[in-house]
């Protein structure tokens, strides 16, 4: 009984359609920070969207909180192998940050409090695939994971998921951020196993 006890817990934990090529599963939540953890206050916290025409859309704390929140439950794939299955996350999607903004640009770089910055392409942050999360596993998000705001973009590694996030870029050419110019992959899809450049 034992046996079949352990493992049925086991696959429950470890489905492998859910584990991508190359990845182990954790069930600890690693800290992955280059440099110094900033400590961000919510009083004068704000996220600015800029346009390639140079034009800002800025976000206070209290007007974040404001706009409709989802509770995205996904798993996250982080480039040094591990694996996060079934996390739960509450934030803003992009959609309803991008609503009114009016862009023709192809490109987003990410920019962090400390300097951070990694770019994806403006139609992975959008249709559902992306949010602003401030509370994960229904706590306020702790400033080593990125509180009080971090980008998530759980499709691709755990690197394009910027944490203490302070704004985005739109841009009509791809700009490398910090992880892609030391060498890691322009787009970093999990599944293709995408870690490096030229993978
Ligand atoms: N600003 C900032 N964001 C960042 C990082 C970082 O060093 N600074 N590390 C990235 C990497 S490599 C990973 S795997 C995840 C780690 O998030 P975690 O520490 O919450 O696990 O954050 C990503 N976002
Ligand atoms: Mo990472």
């Amino acid at each position: 009984m034992n046996l079949i006890t352990r493992g049925f817990h086991g696959r429950r934990g470890g489905d492998p359609d859910r584990i991508p090529p190359g990845q182990y599963q954790t069930h600890d939540f690693p800290v992955l920070t280059v440099g110094p953890t900033p400590r961000v206050d919510t009083d004068t916290w704000t996220l600015t969207i800029t346009t390639e025409t140079g034009t800002r859309h800025t976000w206070t704390w209290r007007q974040l909180l404001d706009l409709p929140q989802e509770n995205p439950h996904t798993d996250i794939h982080c480039v040094t192998r591990w694996t996060k299955l079934d996390t739960d996350w509450t934030g803003v999607s992009l959609d309803t940050l991008l609503h009114d903004v009016e862009t023709t640009a192809d490109y987003a770089l990410a920019h962090s409090h400390g300097g951070y910055t990694t770019n994806l392409p403006l139609q992975d942050l959008t249709d559902g695939q992306a949010w602003i999360a401030h509370t994960f596993d229904g706590r306020p998000l702790t400033p080593e994971h990125g509180g009080p705001a971090r980008l998530l973009v759980p499709h691709l590694y755990f690197w394009k998921s910027a944490k203490w996030i302070s704004g985005l870029t739109l841009h009509h050419e791809d700009e490398p951020g910090f992880w892609e110019q030391a060498g890691y992959h322009d787009y970093g899809d999990p599944w293709r196993e995408q870690r490096y450049r030229g993978d």
